[in-house]
């Protein structure tokens, strides 16, 4: 009543909801702020992309059974919604000459959806091309990151795969638990740039060796804060 009297503002603010980042931001950061400590710097290209670079130039030919493995979005004008963020290494390997030390975050898209699969998730990509970079470095580098990232406790396998822009390509398991029992989750692939590649960039392959790799962030946000079905990340909960 006296404070009413003496005109003073009494009244309780009203509770502010601050928000928070959402786990994909975060994590897009986390590996961006890693990837940054070993001297990469990021780069970034369009979303709609035509087909020699996001796949010709990556020695996926139009009969290549790769092309159905990406579920790619088709644009009636023949350009596609790029389904890796790789036509961004490719973009800057036609810009600039070696040495090449970049990471691609973003969007990317494949006509896909379960628990596992969106029809939008997002990307990493990495590239190291020089003289004389070899498959002992990209171990180094990918070792490195993922103990900075889950821990040393954890135990990361590297197992042999294919992949048409990559010879030796291998693919990344890390051990993780899931209602208390142990499982592989596969997080990335990543390998020797293909010759082929080089070629459509007009790098002469006896000269330069590159490594890249690719990490699917809603993966390593799934683990990092233990979500168990993709679809949760765009449900706006
Ligand atoms: C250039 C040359 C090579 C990028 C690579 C992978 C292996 C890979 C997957 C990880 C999880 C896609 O999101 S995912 O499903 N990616 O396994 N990506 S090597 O290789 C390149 C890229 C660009 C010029």
């Amino acid at each position: 009543k006296l404070a009413q009297q003496r005109g003073d503002v009494t009244l309780p603010s009203y509770k502010s909801n601050p928000g928070a980042y959402h786990p994909i931001t975060l994590t897009i950061r986390k590996l961006q702020r890693l990837f940054t400590r070993l001297g990469f710097s990021n780069k970034f290209g369009p979303d709609v992309e035509s087909d020699f670079y996001n796949f010709e130039a990556l020695n996926i030919d139009e009969h290549h059974p790769a092309r159905d493995m990406h579920d790619t979005f088709y644009l009636k004008s023949g350009a596609v919604l790029r389904t890796h963020t790789s036509p961004v290494q490719i973009r800057s390997m036609l810009a600039q000459k070696p040495p090449i030390k970049i990471i691609a975050p973003g969007k990317v898209y494949r006509c896909d959806a379960d628990t596992s699969h969106s029809p939008v998730f997002h990307q990493i990509e990495g590239l190291y091309v020089d003289k004389h970079v070899s498959f002992s470095h990209l171990k180094g580098i990918l070792e490195f990151f993922l103990k900075e990232l889950f821990g040393t406790d954890k135990n990361i396998r590297f197992r042999s795969s294919y992949f048409p822009f990559t010879e030796p390509s291998v693919e990344v398991d890390v051990e993780y638990e899931a209602n208390g029992t142990k499982k592989w989750m596969e997080i990335m692939g990543a390998g020797m740039v293909n010759r082929e590649v080089f070629r459509h960039v007009n790098y002469n392959p006896d000269d330069y060796a590159g490594f890249a790799f690719g990490i699917g962030i809603e993966r390593v946000a799934m683990i990092l804060h233990k979500i168990d079905d993709i679809r949760l990340f765009y449900e706006n909960d």
